[in-house]
């Protein structure tokens, strides 16, 4: 299995700045993935996605499997040609959306066996069929291990004997993936808030020889404070030379935290689903659209992104696309949103290169407190 070159070039504090390099380009870290299910990043053109800044997208096994099918996908010419993208992709695997999303599920040691949302009809994925799914099938640059994500909260004895499920999924996976030359795959650490829990998992998915390690079961409802502890006391059992993945996160001001505690990559449904709903991401914090107060408001969303969305458009016009139901409204503003989180990963990044993170960090934590919660 190739194992990506990831390059730290600047550290302050436990945050690192870097760069991850694959085959199919270079990914800057700290890096936030925007989401693409369904071979879409909803409502927007990869054009915009790219321009916006980011150099990853994620793909989703449980969504293309069920539809348009994975071996479709495959007779398409693969998921980068099928939706225009080009760049590295990452997928998840499917474990969580079918935790998330399936209508019945059915857990064994093998593998799971569930009902499709869209037409309750049955499918089963295992690890092995997991990694044929994202690496063979869809051509993921980075594939995930199948895992289970526990319900939050969690008693101690269900934690362990899930994260030893996912251990032995881990292990299932890296056996079905093999030799590859241009692919990575990633391991999942899982054990709830357990401090113990969450070391033994790390030390085994470390052990077991991953291209990356991510750290899933976080924002499931523990809330910020608890998923930051849950960080902090996960990453001292990581290896320095690894990518680390939360998975699933985040608001911004989870981005920052975690960043602070050693991170390295995200992804989100945030600014896209966020966008179809009338919230604003900005660096003031967040603005919901709808709000009557801003029915005459000419000022643009956020003139320091620099997307159109974000400068070229006034907040009375968004305010009412959205009231009237248009489908621009989604359009710019799932595109705004997307251009701020990447405005700022980069700024992130910069300001670790300049040694300035702390104090980004602080100023960010006073504008943003209210979305803590
Ligand atoms: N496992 C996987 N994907 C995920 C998660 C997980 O725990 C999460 C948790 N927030 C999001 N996506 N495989």
């Amino acid at each position: 299995m190739a194992t990506f070159p990831f390059e730290i070039k600047a550290t302050e504090g436990k945050a690192r700045a870097g760069v991850l390099k694959t085959p199919r380009g270079d990914i800057r870290t700290p890096a936030f993935m925007p989401v693409g299910t369904a071979g879409t990043v909803k409502a927007l053109y990869m054009d915009q996605v790219k321009d916006a800044g980011a150099d990853i997208i994620l793909g989703n096994t449980y969504h293309l499997m069920l539809r348009p099918g994975a071996e479709r996908v495959q007779r398409l010419g693969g998921l980068h040609a099928f939706a225009h993208w080009d760049g590295p992709m990452l997928t998840d695997s499917g474990g969580f959306q079918v935790w998330s999303l399936a209508q019945l599920r059915k857990m064994d040691p093998d593998g799971v066996t569930f009902q499709s949302h869209i037409d309750g009809s049955t499918h089963r994925l295992t690890p092995a069929r997991s990694i044929e799914i994202q690496a063979d099938l869809l051509g993921a640059d980075i594939s995930m291990q199948l895992d289970e994500c526990t319900d939050y909260p969690c008693s101690h004895e269900e934690a362990e004997r899930s994260l030893d499920l996912s251990l032995d999924w881990g292990q299932r996976s890296l056996e079905a993936f093999g030799d590859r030359d241009s692919q990575t795959l990633f391991g999942i650490i899982q054990g709830s808030n357990y401090a113990d829990l969450r070391e033994k998992s790390a030390k085994g998915v470390v052990s077991q020889g991953f291209g990356g390690i991510a750290l899933g079961g976080l924002a499931v409802g523990e809330g910020h404070e608890q998923m930051c502890a849950t960080i902090d006391l996960t990453v001292p059992h990581l290896p320095d030379h690894l990518p680390r993945y939360v998975m699933g996160v985040g608001k911004p001001i989870d981005l920052v935290e975690s960043v602070a505690r050693g991170i390295d990559m995200f992804d989100c449904v945030l600014p896209t689903r966020s966008g179809r709903h009338g919230q604003a991401w900005t660096w003031d914090g967040p603005v919901n659209v709808k709000n009557a107060k801003f029915a005459e408001d000419l000022s643009p969303l956020d003139e320091a992104v620099n997307c159109p969305a974000s400068q070229d458009y006034s907040r009375a016009y968004y305010h009412h696309l959205f009231k009237a139901g248009e489908y621009l409204g989604p359009m710019l503003l799932s595109w705004h949103n997307t251009a701020f989180f990447q405005a700022l990963m980069q700024e992130i990044r910069d300001s670790i290169a300049e040694g300035r993170f702390e104090a980004l960090r602080s100023r960010l934590q006073t504008a943003w407190a209210s979305t803590k919660s």
